[in-house]
């Protein structure tokens, strides 16, 4: 190649290695090619030269100004490539951070359904699933409660038709169901939702939820009864809780007795949760009547067996230290997010 070729291509070379954007290589290019550039200026020396010098300075010449278009299309390339890749690095976001993505929760209810499930479970019972909608014999005649009885009145009902069907009011409906299909002995529970046709204030609900348990077996008594159920406490809050029994009247059991269990905040000592009292209202229950194990199937000269049934959402009240049932219910995320983790 001719010398003078020679080092404009190597001025331009070195020159080119400095570019970085395409404001520059236009320039470089100019700077070579343009109507002034260095090799233009070479191209129209031409007709001043001896034909032997303008055939070599020529091909030459023209040999760089398509190099020069090469490497000006190569590093135009090189250029918009760099720019992608910085665009991509800048604007790259990780998905799977989740950084700005509100973490799931589980609704309070459900963590205290759990919770309970997980310790009956461990004490062996198995888990029932109830139906929400009942027929009127399940819900009361089969339970002891007969269409005179007067315990009807106490929980006032919803009915999806008249006469046959209702939106389960507790879940002690649950029990003949399971009498007719368990041999004893057996142990079961049943969390379920229940429905009250109630004024609605901080602590009724017209639908909430209940925990049911029936034990039945050989010589079951109350001691049975006393020993899970302050089992159950203890797992649930992490320390020992003792109970009491008071009398209390529900058709399905004989003797019906209403179990409260010592304040896990203050040990009797009297707080805002126990009311000042040492004490907190849990649950009814008692052994189950021999009406209810007869209609279900049971040989009540041989077994016997305890029935319990507690409201979930006043236990959950208690735990997480809730003052209004109604938020349960409600769908203020912001309320129920706050007890997720505790
Ligand atoms: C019953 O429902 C009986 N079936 C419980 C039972 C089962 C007794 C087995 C004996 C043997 P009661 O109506 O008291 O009982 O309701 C039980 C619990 O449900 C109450 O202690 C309370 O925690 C909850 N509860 C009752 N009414 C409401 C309501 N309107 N809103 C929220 N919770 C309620």
């Amino acid at each position: 190649m001719h010398s003078s070729i020679l080092s404009i291509r190597s001025s331009a070379v070195a020159h080119l290695e400095k570019v970085s954007n395409i404001a520059d290589l236009i320039e470089w290019k100019n700077e070579l090619l343009g109507k002034t550039g260095e090799l233009s200026s070479i191209l129209k020396s031409l007709k001043d030269a001896t034909p032997e010098e303008r055939s070599t300075l020529g091909k030459d010449a023209n040999t760089l100004r398509w190099e020069i278009e090469e490497m000006y299309e190569k590093k135009a390339a090189e250029i918009e490539e760099q720019k992608v890749q910085e665009k991509l690095h800048k604007e790259w976001k990780d998905l799977t951070e989740r950084k700005d993505i509100q973490t799931w929760a589980l609704h309070p209810l459900t963590l205290v359904i759990n919770d309970v499930m997980d310790t009956f479970t461990r004490m062996g019972f198995e888990i029932w699933q109830a139906k929400e909608i009942v027929t009127e014999y399940e819900n009361f005649d089969s339970v002891n409660v007969p269409a005179s009885h007067p315990a009807r009145d106490m929980q006032d009902t919803y009915w999806i038709e008249w006469g046959k069907y209702v939106l389960s009011t507790q879940t002690s409906s649950q029990q003949n169901n399971i009498l007719k299909s368990r041999k004893p002995p057996f142990q079961v529970i049943v969390p379920d939702r229940v429905f009250r046709n109630e004024d609605i204030d901080a602590t009724h609900d017209n639908t909430f939820y209940q925990v049911e348990g029936i034990v039945v077996g050989e010589n079951i008594s109350l001691a049975n009864l006393k020993y899970t159920i302050e089992t159950m406490l203890k797992d649930l809050f992490g320390k020992e809780v003792s109970i009491r029994m008071r009398p209390g009247f529900f058709p399905f059991v004989e003797p019906g007795v209403e179990i409260d269990f010592s304040c896990p905040f203050c040990g009797w000592s009297g707080c805002k949760v126990c009311k000042k009292s040492g004490w907190i209202e849990f649950m009814g229950a008692g052994l189950m009547h021999p009406n209810v194990l007869k209609e279900g199937g049971v040989d009540t000269q041989k077994y016997s067996g305890f029935a319990f049934g507690f409201g979930l959402n006043r236990l959950a009240m208690i735990r997480y230290g809730i003052d209004d049932m109604r938020i349960f219910m409600h769908t203020d995320i912001r309320a129920l997010r706050q007890f997720a983790w505790k």
